[in-house]
């Protein structure tokens, strides 16, 4: 299918969802690395705005477009990866309208296939494990098996779960078969967390109501407590203990 889109191609721009999590830019990263390192006669920019710095060490991110240089560029082809509509590619939105073809790869259950052509599995657990069912498994590098792994890790937290099945694993055994870390990966970009982040989730923690019989646990911050200030501006967002909450609590909510 991989090789069917990229035919007459030459320029192609890859972009995904506003606040990218782990799943949208290891996709992007990884989709976008491998036709770098295979399709040599094509050039490939992407797309992503604020990525959280634990997924700097990703070979490609730092590649990645932040902003629209010029509007009036047309690409020949936009892959659009873990976007459920055109708006939620927010900036890279008139690239997508200009381009003059376009391929979505999603497994969100909203998505009704914008594209022209569309790889739509909402049973998928992750893009990421979309993207490496595209590709030729032999010429998977380290860089991009490193980019799909971590899509995948945090889309399932961390395999756990129910939409990671056996394929899942099957396609993780593949990509930690190329040499990647998958522990230090699991553990710097999932679970791992700043000081200012642990202060946010203490005192979350203490601020905290239970209810439904103890299976729903609610919470607020206040900017006024001056949080902002200390550099946690995304730790709303890449707050890792609420993952393993989720695991112990039936639902929580972020107010
Ligand atoms: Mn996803």
């Amino acid at each position: 299918m991989l090789n069917k889109v990229l035919e007459n191609v030459s320029t192609i721009a890859i972009g995904g969802h506003v606040r990218p999590d782990g799943d949208c830019v290891g996709s992007c990263v990884g989709l976008g690395q491998y036709i770098r390192e295979n399709y040599s006669d094509k050039t490939v920019d992407i797309y992503l705005k604020d990525i959280p710095e634990s997924f700097h060490f990703l070979k490609g991110t730092e590649t990645i477009l932040e902003s629209v240089d010029d509007e009036e560029k047309v690409y020949d082809l936009f892959i659009s990866l873990d976007c459920g509509d055109t708006d939620r590619l927010e900036y890279s939105k008139t690239l997508f309208n200009k381009a003059k073809h376009t391929f979505c790869v999603d497994h969100h259950i909203s998505n009704i296939g914008f594209a022209d052509v569309n790889h739509i599995i909402p049973e998928a657990s992750s893009t990421s494990e979309l993207v490496y069912g595209l590709l030729d498994e032999e010429k998977i590098s380290q860089n991009v098996a490193e980019a799909l792994y971590l899509g995948i890790v945090h889309d399932t937290g961390v395999f756990q779960y129910s939409c990671a099945g056996p394929e899942t694993f099957r396609v993780a055994a593949n990509l930690l078969e190329k040499g990647i870390d998958g522990p230090k990966i699991i553990e710097d970009t999932f679970y791992a967390k700043s000081y200012a982040q642990n202060l946010v989730m203490g005192r979350a923690l203490m601020e905290s109501i239970l209810f439904l019989n103890g299976t729903g646990i609610a919470s607020y911050i206040r900017k006024c407590d001056g949080f902002l200030r200390c550099g946690t501006k995304r730790s709303g967002r890449n707050c890792k203990p609420a993952s393993r909450d989720r695991r112990s609590r039936g639902c929580c909510i972020h107010v």
